[in-house]
């Protein structure tokens, strides 16, 4: 498609967003929202890029020469994303891994899609330059979530329970997901609920260019991803599963073990080559590390639209009803017989 007459035709990540709302897959408020996501990820890409840079003009003193704070890298994304966000003109309500509660956008900038993100997430990985990434999720506002909040006076409650109300969602209403990976190259992964498709950003143009279209996840793939430091903490059922997987078996070789410590890095390696990520509950965390809004689910609807399955070891994430913003769950992700396999071993 993309190769005609011995030429390559370049499709950018703009044109390729009118394209699906020419066709009606999306409308033009989410098209604006889309790209004004994609613009934050290239500016939170340059800010990583340049944050050793950065950090070593900051030594002299912890205010910068304006008398500011100098701020956390991931502090500033957060400010990158919530502001192209706002300035879009198309949000109502954002809810972020940075903020205690999810904030209703002021009305001169409100429009109504409902925006979830993590703005770096893996910012642990960021000193040593070892790869980061951004997730987010948009769902439509959920009238029906408000009849809830609506007392017997009929008021609607306070800004701040309809911006909860509306936030907690279960993952299988999301409108579209996606993910832009900080490594060797940057990489912006997105469903709009028809496949997933990968952009990467060409550093000449500045322009996110198509590069894979409708991934398909292996149905199966012998790389594990869990921090295995945890071990100890496991429940029995785990470490069986766990243990086996290194059993080399009839063919002589057993899974390999590959892990970040970055979601986004970890994911995309699974995406791409098969296999499963994991982060279990533990003795420690009940729930695990990783948060239902902004983490799980949004990878959960990427996985499930490049044919893979995303668990907490016994139910469908997508279908887990939030009741907390911050909510963590247990999280296995990737090809559907790694899943499932560790899903028989954890009933
Ligand atoms: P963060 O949101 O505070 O960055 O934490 C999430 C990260 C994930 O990217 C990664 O998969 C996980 O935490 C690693 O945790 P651990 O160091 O416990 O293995
Ligand atoms: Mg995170």
């Amino acid at each position: 498609e993309t190769k005609r007459k011995g030429t390559f035709l370049i499709e950018t990540l703009t044109n390729w967003l009118l394209k699906q709302e020419q066709a009606g897959v999306i409308d033009a408020e989410l098209t604006i929202v889309l790209s004004s996501i994609s613009m934050a990820c290239k500016q939170i890409a340059s800010l990583v890029q340049r944050a050793s840079i950065s950090n070593l003009t900051g030594v002299q003193g912890a205010v910068n020469v304006q008398g500011e704070d100098q701020k956390k890298l991931d502090v500033v994304s957060n400010e990158v994303f919530s502001n192209c966000l706002r300035s879009s003109g198309r949000t109502g309500i954002i809810a972020s891994e940075e903020e205690d509660v999810p904030v209703a956008v002021e009305e001169s900038y409100s429009g109504n899609y409902i925006v979830v993100f993590d703005p770096l997430d893996g910012s642990s990985n960021i000193d040593a330059a070892v790869s980061t990434g951004s997730i987010f999720g948009i769902y439509s506002p959920n009238d029906e979530c408000l009849g809830d909040i609506v007392g017997d006076d009929s008021t609607l409650g306070t800004t701040e329970q309809r911006c909860v109300v509306n936030v907690c969602q279960p993952g299988s209403n999301l409108l579209a997901a996606g993910y832009c990976m900080y490594s060797s190259s940057i990489i912006f992964v997105l469903t709009i609920g028809q496949g997933v498709f990968a952009f990467t950003l060409d550093p000449m143009y500045g322009e996110f260019v198509l590069t894979q279209e409708n991934i398909q996840i292996p149905k199966a793939g012998k790389i594990y991803a869990f921090n295995e430091g945890n071990y100890q903490l496991w429940d029995d059922k785990l470490k069986k599963y766990i243990d086996d997987l290194k059993d080399p078996g009839p063919s002589g070789k057993p899974y390999s073990a590959r892990y970040i410590g970055s979601l986004v890095g970890d994911f995309h390696r699974t995406l791409l080559y098969g296999g499963i990520y994991g982060y279990p509950r533990d003795k420690k965390s009940k729930n695990g590390k990783l948060r239902l809004l902004y983490e799980c689910a949004p990878m959960s609807f990427i996985v499930e639209q490049a044919g893979g399955k995303g668990s907490d070891g016994h139910q469908r994430i997508l279908d887990i009803q939030p009741t907390e913003i911050h909510q963590r769950v247990p999280l296995y992700i990737g090809s559907v017989e790694e899943v499932e396999k560790v899903e028989k071993y954890l009933a």
